[in-house]
């Protein structure tokens, strides 16, 4: 048998309603224990306040976030990865009453490999992700040549607090 392709992709977590440190963490293991794939980095845990999704900058409704991201090495293709991004989000009770709405799990894949993705399902790099200091922070601490210091200073006005290690 041909040996899988493994790619590198990042994903970055997000909770801002319930205990979202442990929706985080069984996050992290329901990653690891997905098909043809291990969770290889985490960033630390950030406390971060709740940004506007398009803008980045407005607050939006809701407590503070917990944000973190992920290093995956997986053998699954990106839309099969969504799919199990959007089923773990499912089963962390995820609800969507309306944009920005506070959320129980936010799983969102940033990078898959080098790829670039542009379908009605799936957009990678993930369109938004040069906006957000939540995500660009955490992913420069485990894949720091992904993110450029131009795009962290780009964000560095945004408040986020590194809350310690991110342990499951
Ligand atoms: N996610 C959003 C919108 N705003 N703000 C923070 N701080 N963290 C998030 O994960 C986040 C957000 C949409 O997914
Ligand atoms: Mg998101
Ligand atoms: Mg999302």
């Amino acid at each position: 048998m041909a040996a899988e392709r493994v790619v590198q992709a990042y994903i970055a977590l997000g909770a801002n309603l319930g205990d979202a440190a442990a929706a985080l963490r069984r996050a992290a293991s329901a990653l690891d224990r997905l098909p043809l794939t291990r969770v290889r980095r985490m960033s630390g845990l950030y406390k971060t306040a709740p940004l506007d999704t398009d803008s980045g900058e407005a607050i939006a409704p809701g407590g503070d976030y917990l944000n973190a991201v992920v290093e995956l090495e997986t053998g699954l293709a990106a839309p099969a990865l969504l799919e199990q991004l959007q089923r773990i989000e499912q089963e962390a009770g995820r609800q969507r009453p309306y944009r920005n709405a506070p959320r129980t799990l936010d799983l969102d894949l940033l990078l898959y490999g080098s790829a670039r993705i542009e379908s009605a399902q799936l957009t990678v790099p993930h369109p938004r992700m040069l906006l957000r200091a939540f995500v660009l922070v955490p992913l420069a601490e485990i894949a720091p040549e992904r993110v450029s210091p131009e795009q962290l200073a780009a964000v560095a006005h945004q408040a986020i607090e590194r809350l310690g290690d991110f342990t499951v």
